[in-house]
């Protein structure tokens, strides 16, 4: 054992160890096993190995991963300058001023945010993640911004895959000191699907920035800009952070019938959002509808409306979207949102490899090292394999995405809701039922949540059989998800044009709706006295420090937070584990190297799963660093 513990040391592993090496680390000596977690550890993989993960719906035996390699950098050498530092140095209204003199296009890195959360509903492990973060933050130190916080990913994280979003916050963090780190906020929806107190909001932005988030995306469902500005002024008073303000983008600027979604109005609502005090403005095409052409109008637009800096979003699910990219350039945009190749493409972003190679030898071309670019694809490439289970289905860029103007980001998720309730073979049944619900709905702004108020009402009517005209005749008999009454009653805000009346009084019945903001309707927190009971409440038998960032985890996703909390009290961290042991467990004669903490590894190994008692249970035998080891689970088929 302390032989293993010497060779599984970072600092040997990584050739650092000197004469002094062994004296200097008395963890080298402590050669028994952590008895706590290494029972968590081997009870959690006897329960995936009997019963399976209950996320993973089904498992391809014959499925090969491959290794993926993680790209060369240094260790010992220092983080060259990057962004962030800019950011510390210069503080957010001069760091805009430089980004808006800059010629050069740049780069949004959003792979391990919105990449994945389009194409594999959310499901990157942090483990994944920190494998290559140093290494990329040292050979590409020039990259604007890293999106890797916020949106679906603070959920998913917790109630998937049994990690805290804050120390994915902080790990990422601690491994990448250079460069801005970037989230999507849903204004006064925080990171979730409704609308929260305003003080609870203001709490979150403070303790992200403390944690590591730099700038801000701020939007709002319905493009509010009522709902956007308490957040931007979080940001802007209790952050050094960058308040970005996004206008989400839909419809057709081109289309001389549109009389809703004109150009005039994404202007003015830029305006308004820079009045608002926006350091940086969004265009958040989350549907991947920003025609090229129609970018060349509205960059061009915006830049004589506005005075500082743009940065463009959209999703590849046309797949013609890098066109959409070239003319925004063309037009003066300062920064576009991209992937690494390997999770790159149709819902989610356009390939920052390949938009790099197009830029090359322009004029506004941003040096980057191609080939260790493409190594990082590669890697990316490789690990999306162990998450075959979640990925979407779609196999070709779609023109549908016109007619149906699902996000990408919904896009990857509505699929496994439908077939959940049966509808696997009508999903182009609920992606059309998706469009008429908008025109039913008054022709909305469709991005989270109010994008899932349309999914789950298109999702019912195809179950229920229902149309439109169904709902329009017989509303009064008809029950509605609780999703769209919250929505008509006015729970995420008031959409442009306000709501259709007489589907509002069918929906709504006796119910009165609101038109100011849902938040003036809900309680401040007390945070002494709910923390203070919250700590009560959940310290006890959890193996870490209850921290202030769970309270907010908490009261953004109380029933979430409590199951991830009764999870690691019975398994402990999870997020230690490699991503195929997490969703797939072990065969036999199989070994994982699971690293409890640095410089502290186990190698487990899966010896045998008995035959069930009578009561059904098995029992599991494993070698863990050469002791055996077993644990009895009760098979649940
Ligand atoms: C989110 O809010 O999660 C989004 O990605 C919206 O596009
Ligand atoms: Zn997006």
């Amino acid at each position: 054992h302390f032989l293993q513990n010497v060779i599984q040391h970072e600092t040997f592993k990584e050739g650092m160890a000197t004469v002094n090496f062994i004296g200097n680390t008395p963890s080298l000596f402590d050669v028994k096993l952590p008895q706590d977690r290494t029972t968590k550890i081997t009870n959690y993989l006897g329960e995936i190995i009997v019963n399976g993960n209950p996320d993973v719906k089904f498992v391809d035996e014959n499925k090969k991963f491959r290794n993926p390699t993680i790209p060369i950098y240094s260790p010992a050498e220092k983080f060259p300058k990057g962004t962030k530092d800019m950011l510390t140095e210069m503080g957010p209204e001069k760091f805009c001023a430089w980004l808006k003199d800059e010629k050069k296009i740049h780069y949004t890195d959003t792979t391990i945010r919105d990449a994945h959360q389009s194409l594999l509903a959310t499901r990157m492990r942090t483990y994944d993640m920190l494998k290559v973060a140093e290494s990329y933050a040292k050979n590409h130190p020039n990259t604007f911004s890293i999106e890797m916080w916020g949106g679906a990913t603070f959920d998913v994280c917790m109630r998937f895959l049994n990690e805290s979003p804050w120390t994915r916050l902080r790990e990422l963090r601690e491994r990448m000191p250079n460069i801005l780190f970037q989230m999507l906020l849903r204004g006064s929806n925080g990171v979730g699907y409704k609308a929260y107190p305003d003080n609870l909001i203001e709490k979150f932005v403070e303790k992200s920035w403390e944690n590591g988030v730099d700038l801000f995306r701020i939007f709002d469902s319905l493009n509010w800009v009522k709902a956007m500005e308490p957040s931007i002024n979080y940001v802007r008073n209790k952050t050094g952070g960058i308040a970005e303000a996004a206008i989400s983008y839909t419809g057709d600027i081109l289309d001389p019938d549109e009389s809703k979604y004109t150009l005039k109005y994404y202007t003015q609502l830029a305006k308004d959002l820079e009045n608002a005090g926006a350091h940086m403005i969004a265009i958040k095409d989350m549907a991947g509808l920003l025609k090229p052409y129609a970018a060349t109008e509205l960059i061009s637009a915006l830049k004589d409306t506005v005075n500082i800096p743009l940065h463009l979003h959209t999703h590849d699910t046309s797949s013609i979207q890098s066109a959409t990219y070239l003319k925004a350039i063309e037009a003066g945009v300062d920064v576009v949102d991209v992937a690494l190749g390997g999770l790159s493409g149709l819902t989610s972003q356009p390939n920052f490899n390949s938009i790099v190679e197009m830029m090359k030898r322009h004029e506004r071309a941003h040096d980057y090292d191609i080939k260790k670019l493409n190594e990082f694809s590669n890697y990316w490439e490789d690990t999306r394999e162990v998450y075959y289970p979640f990925e979407s289905g779609l196999k070709a860029g779609t023109a549908e995405v016109y007619q149906h103007e699902i996000p990408g980001g919904q896009y990857s998720n509505l699929r496994p809701q439908a077939e959940a309730l049966g509808l696997a073979d009508r999903f182009h049944e609920v992606t059309k039922m998706y469009e008429q619900v908008n025109d039913l709905f008054g022709n909305l702004v469709k991005v989270t949540p109010s994008s899932k108020v349309v999914g789950d009402m298109a999702i019912f009517m195809v179950t229920n059989d229902l149309t439109p005209e169904d709902v329009m005749e017989r509303g009064n008999e008809i029950s509605f998800p609780e999703s769209v009454i919250n929505f008509f009653k006015g729970d995420l805000g008031q959409p442009l044009g306000g709501f259709p009346k007489e589907l509002q009084k069918i929906i709504l019945r006796n119910t009165d709706p609101y038109t100011d903001r849902p938040n003036a309707h809900l309680e401040p927190i007390d945070f002494d006295k709910e923390y203070a009971a919250f700590r009560k409440k959940f310290q006890k038998g959890f193996s870490r420090p209850i921290e202030f960032e769970d309270f907010l985890s908490y009261s953004l996703y109380p029933r979430v937070f409590e199951q991830a909390h009764e999870k690691y009290k019975l398994y402990g961290n999870l997020a230690i584990l490699p991503t195929k042991t997490f969703f797939y467990g072990m065969k036999p004669r199989e070994e994982a190297i699971i690293e409890l903490e640095e410089g502290k590894t186990i190698i487990v190994k899966l010896l045998s799963v008995g035959i069930p008692n009578d009561e059904g249970v098995r029992i599991v035998f494993f070698s863990v660093n050469g002791e055996n080891r077993f644990v009895e689970i009760k098979d649940k088929s």
